[in-house]
């Protein structure tokens, strides 16, 4: 066997063992909850991007308007001679359009935990923007305290698109902004996506698409149980549940139990009352004051905020308070 499919093995292993000990401890819990962060396997990151299709979503679409429009002013915010480093990069789509705006990119560093999207994203970067040094980052951004050592750049330009910050309870999200302010340095800056309030029916539709694909995504960590852990885990006899809390001004999305029922999972027995919920995600949605605060609580203020005109989605510029 040769090093690097060893390493992988061994990876796999690691990964498999944090999720088998985080959902025994998830499910053990009162309510019962499973980090979110375990709805992205392979098959639950395929059905997210589908997810980013559809037409009752319109937070990826309309991000992606706001940052082709304001490209240029980012740009011009940042200045020359930036290194752009995006947190949990995904397949790197929305940060071409930084990349093809900056000037004299120093550097180009995506983070994120799936080594195999890192890989596939590098090498497509590397081919289209050949003089551009990229410097991919395989580790979990919610856990990073240093990035790659480079000179001869003038900032580092942080890049966190998608409302993923919304996934994120406030502590966290504080806590987070917190380690990428010191990151990035006095002189940074991070661009921020953050899905904004709105119309509640707007919202619950975002999150229970017709086409059922939401559902799908939710249920998938059933189904990821079952490979992984052994459950036993019957997917009809559970679904997905997602609304509006205006109140905590988040999406809560759960996997309810339909009936009472049984299930094993890595040997250990767990029993559901019917209606009793798993949560899976929460989704908080901002208002411009909201999003100032948070900065704020993270030491750093809102520079500039551009949003589209039926302001649904804002994207921000952060900057460090000195
Ligand atoms: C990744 N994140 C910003 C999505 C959201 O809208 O909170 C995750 C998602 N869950 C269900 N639909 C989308």
């Amino acid at each position: 066997m040769n090093g690097s499919v060893l390493a992988f093995d061994q990876a796999e292993t690691a990964d498999r063992e944090e999720f088998r000990r985080a959902v025994l401890a998830g499910l053990s819990r009162t309510p019962r909850a499973i980090p979110p962060k375990f709805l992205y396997d392979a098959r639950g990151s395929a059905l997210f991007d589908a997810i980013c299709e559809l037409p009752e979503y319109y937070l990826t679409r309309t991000e992606t308007e706001i940052l082709k429009r304001h490209a240029a002013d980012i740009a011009s915010r940042a200045g020359p001679g930036s290194a752009l480093i995006e947190f949990g990069s995904g397949s790197s789509v929305k940060s071409r359009l930084l990349l093809d705006a900056l000037q004299d990119l120093a550097l180009y560093s995506p983070i994120d935990i799936s080594r195999q999207h890192l890989d596939q994203t590098a090498a497509r970067l590397r081919r289209d923007y050949p003089s551009l040094k990229v410097e991919p980052v395989c580790a979990d951004y919610m856990a990073l305290d240093a990035l790659p050592q480079i000179n001869g750049y003038k900032r580092r330009l942080g890049f966190f698109p998608g409302s993923t910050i919304g996934n994120l309870e406030p502590a966290d999200a504080t806590a987070f902004l917190g380690r990428t302010r010191r990151l990035l340095g006095k002189d940074g800056a991070l661009v921020l996506g953050a899905d904004l309030k709105k119309d509640p029916q707007r919202l619950h539709d975002a999150y229970n698409d017709s086409a059922g694909i939401t559902a799908a995504f939710t249920l998938n960590l059933l189904r990821r149980m079952n490979r992984e852990l052994h459950a036993t885990f019957d997917l009809d006899a559970f679904m997905h549940e997602a609304f509006y809390s205006a109140a905590e001004g988040r999406i809560e999305i759960y996997l309810r139990s339909l009936r009472s029922q049984s299930v094993t999972v890595a040997g250990r027995t767990f029993n559901f009352a019917e209606g009793e919920r798993i949560h899976a995600e929460y989704s908080y949605k901002f208002d411009l004051a909201g999003i100032e605060a948070l900065a704020r609580s993270a030491g750093m203020r809102v520079a500039e905020t551009w949003t589209d005109p039926a302001r649904l989605f804002a994207v921000t510029y952060l900057i460090a308070v000195p």
